[in-house]
């Protein structure tokens, strides 16, 4: 039987895992979280919001009768991982996670990598700064604790009322260019960036020209996922699958 496969996406990779199989002809499910307000079309059937915590999942997984799952989320979205090792344990559903390496600073990077985004608004410097906050939306009540500064924020959607006073948004859903982003730091005389540890291509442009304007970076560190079968590249994403397919 041919594997019916449900791909839980959100990432650069998810979306070009889709185009693979899309051009596969495979029986596969695109799942967003609908945590923006018009997500990037895929090219494969597409379903959006939660599935109601591991039960739920594992209810979608039995009803849908998927029989392969390929975690492509962010590395950030520990809840959706952890949800989806749970699942498919329960119900012998076969789980890859599709995940790409973390970034590692290189010769001229000046970062300061910590665990959590509080610990990362409890190390802001003492003095008033300019930071650009680029971890999105959901991290920003941590640094409400830290008014004195100067926070430039750049979300998908402009959202209503925001937990910070001296604030400034652009509206932005990636990927980003190293010339936007130089133009950006620049233009609001940035003097640090606090980053997430996402990896991946689609917001690395801010490190790179980090690294040129000489601007320190606070590196959040991922959170911790429990051991799962992970591959860092679609493309080896899809030879599972095929494997799968072959009962091998
Ligand atoms: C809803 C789907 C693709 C996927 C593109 C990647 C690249 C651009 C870089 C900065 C950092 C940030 C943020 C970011 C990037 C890609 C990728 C990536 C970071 C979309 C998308 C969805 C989301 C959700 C959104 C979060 C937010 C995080 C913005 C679509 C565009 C900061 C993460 O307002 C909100 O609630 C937004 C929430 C989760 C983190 C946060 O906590 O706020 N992503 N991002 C997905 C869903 O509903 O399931 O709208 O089209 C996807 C992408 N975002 O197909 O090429 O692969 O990482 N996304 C971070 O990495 O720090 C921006 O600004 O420099
Ligand atoms: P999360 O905190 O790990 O997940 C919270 C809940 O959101 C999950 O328990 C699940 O709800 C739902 N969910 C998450 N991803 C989903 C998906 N792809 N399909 C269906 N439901 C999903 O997730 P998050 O950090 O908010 O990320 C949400 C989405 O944004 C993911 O697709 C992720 O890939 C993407 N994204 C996140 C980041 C980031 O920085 N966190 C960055 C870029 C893209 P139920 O429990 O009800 O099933």
């Amino acid at each position: 039987m041919s594997p019916r496969i449900l791909l839980l996406g959100g990432t650069n990779e998810a979306s070009r895992l889709a185009r693979l199989l899309a051009q596969a002809e495979a029986d596969a499910v695109f799942s967003y979280a609908g945590r923006t307000e018009t997500p990037i079309p895929q090219p494969l059937p597409t379903r959006i919001g939660g599935f109601g915590g591991v039960a739920g999942l594992a209810a979608y997984l039995a009803e849908n009768a998927i029989t392969h799952v390929v975690d492509a989320t962010h590395p950030f979205a520990a809840q959706m991982s952890r949800n989806a090792i749970a699942a498919c344990g329960q119900t012998g559903v076969k789980l890859l996670a599709l995940e790409r390496p973390a970034w590692v600073p290189g010769p001229g990077d000046d970062w300061r990598e910590l665990e959590t985004v509080a610990e990362a608004a409890a190390a802001l410097p003492p003095q008033p700064a300019r930071i650009f906050l680029a971890i999105g939306r959901q991290g920003l009540p941590a640094f409400a604790t830290r008014p004195e500064h100067f926070y430039l924020l750049r979300l998908v959607n402009t959202p209503g009322k925001l937990p910070l006073s001296h604030a400034e948004i652009v509206q932005g859903r990636g990927p980003f260019t190293l010339e936007n982003d130089l133009a950006l730091l620049q233009r609001h005389r940035i003097g640090l960036i606090v980053a997430k540890n996402s990896g991946g291509e689609g917001g690395r442009a801010k490190l790179e020209a980090a690294k040129m304007l000489r601007l320190p970076v606070t590196m959040v560190a991922r959170p911790a996922i429990p051991a799962r079968e992970a591959v860092a590249e679609p493309e080896a994403a899809l030879r599972w699958l095929h494997e799968a397919a072959r009962g091998v």
